[in-house]
């Protein structure tokens, strides 16, 4: 760890590398990340260990470790400051996870949405059990580094809830080990739904062509996308939680999340204006977002050996940290330390 960053409370967050990064994944985790970044001493890792929780191609999921990292650096994370690591380079996140798996109570995993939808159209037979103790995983993640906050979208506050009440279980029974995490969802964008489905999140595993605009969709292609995104048969234009209306209620939060602007003077804004206008203006908050980001990302993965050297680094950053509290806490469950 660098001396500046000693006193600053910390930040842990990841992506799983399972697919194409999409603008959820963005105005939902990365962008906080790279805000909190001057004020937290922030650690974010590309979840590895969690994509096998699905089956993952070889070939394609290495190439995609390293793609995410490079996004995370062409979003704005500045490794000067950050640290960016791969989950399986620090062997700790899978030792501690079998730890916290073996205290987890079966009735709060079999509780988690996450594991419910992701399970609900598969046999028993075709589950990996993996699925199950994912959240026991991400705990792991967060214990390590004594994370004080979370930055992620509202689609993990459950597992946030779960880590903390795991921490909890464990400072009970063998003493005071992990801070207890707080969750952190961005005011805008917390929960980006599909343009092809807005009463389904957005997700970068769901393969319809319409349903997600990635990262590296080229411009006109994203443009497109939102001007065929799904609306409805009624005029006006403002913020909306009922169902029939999600589809400009999305389109509305996702120019709220770059424009920065208030409900009020949005819906002003739109007041006069149809379905084309908002789609256009969302379309240009999006490519303004998209273009600086791709130029930054296709450089970096020209530049060779860059990537590695970050990764090198936020690997011994994060091992040296992760290494200790596991350490810890292997002795305060009992484990006979190598003489
Ligand atoms: P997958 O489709 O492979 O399950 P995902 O796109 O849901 O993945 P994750 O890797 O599970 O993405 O999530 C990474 C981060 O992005 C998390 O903080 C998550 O909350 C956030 N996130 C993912 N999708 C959205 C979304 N549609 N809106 C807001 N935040 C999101
Ligand atoms: N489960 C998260 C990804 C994730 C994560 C973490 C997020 C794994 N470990 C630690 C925050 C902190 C998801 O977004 N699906």
């Amino acid at each position: 760890m660098t001396a500046v960053n000693d006193n600053k409370p910390r930040v842990l967050s990841g992506i799983q590398p399972s697919g194409n990064l999409t603008i959820g994944n963005y105005l939902g985790a990365l962008k906080q990340w790279v805000e909190v970044q001057h004020d937290y001493d922030c650690f974010y890792c590309v979840v590895d260990l969690h994509a096998i929780t699905m089956p993952q191609d070889p070939v394609e999921l290495r190439q995609r470790t390293r793609e995410s990292a490079a996004m995370y650096i062409a979003a704005g994370i500045d490794p000067e400051i950050s640290t960016i690591f791969v989950q399986s380079h620090v062997p700790a996140h899978s030792e501690l996870a079998w730890m916290l798996t073996c205290m987890a109570p079966l009735g709060w995993l079999h509780r988690m949405t996450q594991f419910k939808d992701r399970t609900a159209k598969q046999t028993q037979e075709s589950i990996g059990a993996g699925l199950l103790n994912y959240p026991s995983l991400m705990a792991a993640d967060i214990l390590l580094y004594h994370a004080d906050l979370v930055p992620v979208g509202d689609d993990q506050n459950q597992h946030l809830e779960f880590t903390r009440d795991l921490a909890q279980r464990f400072n009970h029974l063998y003493g005071d080990t992990f801070t207890l995490p707080s969750v952190m969802n961005p005011q805008a964008g917390a929960r980006i739904m599909g343009l092809d489905n807005p009463t389904a999140k957005m997700s970068k595993s769901e393969a319809s062509e319409n349903h997600a605009i990635f990262l590296l969709d080229e411009l006109p292609r994203a443009r497109k996308k939102i001007m065929r995104a799904v609306t409805d048969s009624q005029r006006e234009i403002r913020f909306s939680d009922e169902p029939e209306r999600a589809g400009v209620n999305n389109l509305l939060t996702i120019y709220q999340a770059i424009s920065g602007e208030s409900n009020a003077a949005i819906e002003a804004h739109f007041a006069d204006k149809g379905y084309g206008d908002l789609k256009r203006a969302a379309a240009d908050c999006v490519l303004s977002t998209l273009e600086p980001l791709q130029a930054r990302y296709y450089e970096l993965m020209n530049e060779a050996g860059y990537l590695d050297s970050v990764l090198r680094l936020g690997r011994e950053k994060a091992s040296a940290i992760a290494d200790e509290t596991l350490k810890l806490a292997q002795e305060r469950m009992g484990f006979l330390a190598p003489s």
